[in-house]
């Protein structure tokens, strides 16, 4: 069996027919198959949401976690079996909404994983609430005013704070997002991906079609290592929308903060159960 093979899962999708998640899917796949990197050397953590579900319809180990709180526990991991891959991925409400303060540590911990984020500008699995980069004054069925503030810019917070990795990549361009989940996948430290997919439900202003007439890629000559004009970029948005890596840099990965961990990762240390079980009797 192929490794993409091995990835299928059986279970039917709940996504709707048109929905961005199923080419995020087939380009996450993809990637995977392309590197060599087969399920049983991978984890995928995920919130709550469309996107989150994504563990369910892949055959990956998958820890789906609380809304928004999808990277601790695979910083956990990461401390705990860096032997393992580590992808994070959700909605971007439940990553810069719910999950913002985590993901604010995050950059400043630095921990080597690939965070992919479904961008549909809705809540879509409550059924397209405004999220934090829905458009002000777009009106939803709960904002019928509607929204009452201005959207996250998610790759300027992202380059402004300096994390090591920042992407933006796009559903309807299946090989872009594939080359830069690669990119991201490879990429030794913090690595966020914004992806931007339609909501074919929800969100009737930024369509497919909507994102397709904006959406260009940087030129081959762009550096992703010049901060400033990267801030520059990540500030487009409106009638030109820049995809591919706007800003890269290599830093300190946080797993290597810890020198005790370089004889052996933490799941191949010896595990004294009897001190844990006294400590357990502490919390009862
Ligand atoms: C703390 C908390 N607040 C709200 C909810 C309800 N809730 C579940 S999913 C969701 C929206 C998810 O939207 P997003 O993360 O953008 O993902 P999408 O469904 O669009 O893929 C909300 C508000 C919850 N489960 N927990
Ligand atoms: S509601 Fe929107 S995000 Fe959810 S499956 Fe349907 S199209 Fe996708």
């Amino acid at each position: 069996m192929s490794i993409k093979e091995l990835y299928q899962g059986d279970k039917e999708t709940a996504w709707c027919p048109g929905c961005g998640n199923f080419a995020i899917r087939k380009s996450l796949i993809e990637a995977l198959s392309e590197l060599e990197i087969k399920p049983t050397e991978v984890v995928m953590f995920t919130g709550i949401g469309q996107a989150a579900k994504m563990p369910h319809h892949l055959r990956i180990n998958g820890f789906n976690g609380l809304h928004g709180r999808a990277l601790p526990p695979a910083i956990g991991q990461r401390i705990a079996n860096p032997e393992l891959k580590t992808i994070v991925e959700s909605g971007e409400g439940d990553t810069y909404g719910e999950g913002g303060n985590h993901l604010l540590h995050n950059i400043r911990r630095n921990p080597d994983l690939a965070h992919l984020v479904h961008n549909n500008q809705v809540y879509g699995l409550t059924k397209g609430q405004a999220s934090p980069t829905s458009e002000a004054d777009t009106s939803t069925l709960i904002q019928p005013q509607g929204v009452t503030a201005e959207p996250f810019n998610p790759i300027k917070f992202a380059v402004a704070m300096e994390a090591s990795f920042v992407a933006r990549s796009f559903s309807g361009d299946t090989e872009h997002l594939k080359k830069t989940i690669k990119a991201a996948l490879e990429h030794p430290g913090y690595a966020l991906v914004d992806i931007l997919q339609p909501c074919v439900s929800f969100n009737k202003v930024n369509t497919l079609q909507w994102y397709q007439e904006r959406v260009y890629q940087l030129e081959d000559d762009y550096d992703p290592y010049d901060y400033s004009t990267a801030l520059k970029r990540a500030e487009e948005w409106g009638a030109k929308i820049p995809i591919g890596i706007i800003y890269k840099q290599e830093k300190t990965i946080f797993k290597d903060r810890f020198p005790q961990l370089d004889e052996a990762p933490l799941v191949e240390k010896d595990f004294d159960t009897e001190k844990l079980e006294d400590l357990l009797v502490d919390f009862e």
